[in-house]
């Protein structure tokens, strides 16, 4: 592994519990996962991207964790991409043998939502990110892309995947063999972001968003999410199969009992996440 700054600096992940008063809780179950290093813009170095996959871990782990939301420190970005003076040193031979980038894997494995919350640029490795993430709330000044052609490469963690499956094949080639950026806006208009927000209020808005997931039964929530993801990767008889077989399970929990019963009855139902 080459970490450029290793030995002096600071976390590059901070993890808090915001309740949405401000004061620190777990009560609502969010957690709130900042990539914290704003005077590169968040470059998402090999070092950040143990913590923040360590980090979304160890939340995934947590039972009073049921959403978690991923933003970047400062106005100016969630992440411009993958940290470029740490990749100019790399060949083949080292990417092969630290395979830093399995991480990614990991992410896609996180079972709790997963909300990005995008101010400012989410470019390369950042825009990936953000794509890997289940919801995504962006500002208006927000601007999305996979410039990795200006520097000679191609993105290399689901941008050409999940770009096209996002957005369509005509619109995520001209991203990709261009570098070009496209505004929240755009982005809204195509499918790739869930809601445009004003830019000072977009982690408000995906914290507001991930409590009403935390307050949806924990176990439907996970086989819902695992379903909807699904769809980027089966055919439709097999995701069809698949939900049905998910939907079945869930007959099979105390929630689904209690949320029929709580209709029934007329009343709030209390989830148990058995
Ligand atoms: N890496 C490292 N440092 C960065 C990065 C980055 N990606 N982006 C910005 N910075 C740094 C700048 O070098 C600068 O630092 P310094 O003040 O020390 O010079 C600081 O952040 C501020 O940036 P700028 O001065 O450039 O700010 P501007 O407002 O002029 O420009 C831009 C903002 C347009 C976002 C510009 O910084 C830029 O183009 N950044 C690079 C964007 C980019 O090319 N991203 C793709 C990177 S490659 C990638 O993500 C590949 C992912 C591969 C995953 C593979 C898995 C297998």
């Amino acid at each position: 592994m080459t970490d450029v700054a290793a030995g002096e600096r600071q976390p590059s992940i901070q993890v808090a519990f915001p309740a949405p008063g401000g004061a620190t809780s777990t009560v609502d179950g969010v957690a709130l996962v900042t990539l914290d290093r704003p005077k590169v813009l968040n470059a998402l170095d090999f070092t950040l991207i143990a913590e923040l996959t360590d980090a979304l871990e160890g939340l995934d782990r947590d039972p009073t964790c049921r959403a978690i939301v991923i933003t970047g420190a400062g106005e100016r970005a969630f992440a411009a991409g993958a940290d470029i003076r740490e990749l100019a040193v790399q060949t083949p031979a080292t990417l092969l043998a630290d395979d830093e980038f399995h991480r990614w894997e990991r992410i896609k494995r996180i079972r709790t939502p997963l909300i990005a919350a995008v101010r400012g640029f989410a470019l390369g490795g950042g825009c990936e990110l953000a794509m890997t993430c289940d919801l995504l709330i962006a500002g208006e000044g927000a601007q999305f892309g996979q410039p990795e052609i200006r520097l000679g490469v191609m993105p290399g963690a689901g941008g050409t995947q999940r770009l096209t499956r996002a957005i369509g094949k005509a619109r995520a080639m001209e991203l990709v063999l261009t570098g070009r950026t496209m505004g929240a806006p755009e982005a809204e208009a195509h499918g790739l972001v869930t809601r445009v927000v004003p830019d000072g209020e977009v982690v408000a808005a995906a914290l507001e968003l991930a409590a009403t997931i935390a307050a949806m039964p924990p176990l439907a929530v996970i086989a819902a999410k695992e379903a909807v993801n699904r769809a980027e990767e089966l055919g439709l008889g097999a995701g069809l199969e698949f939900e049905r077989r998910s939907f079945y399970l869930l007959f099979a929990t105390e929630d689904q009992r209690e949320g029929m019963s709580a209709f029934s009855d007329k009343r709030k139902p209390t989830w148990k996440g058995r």
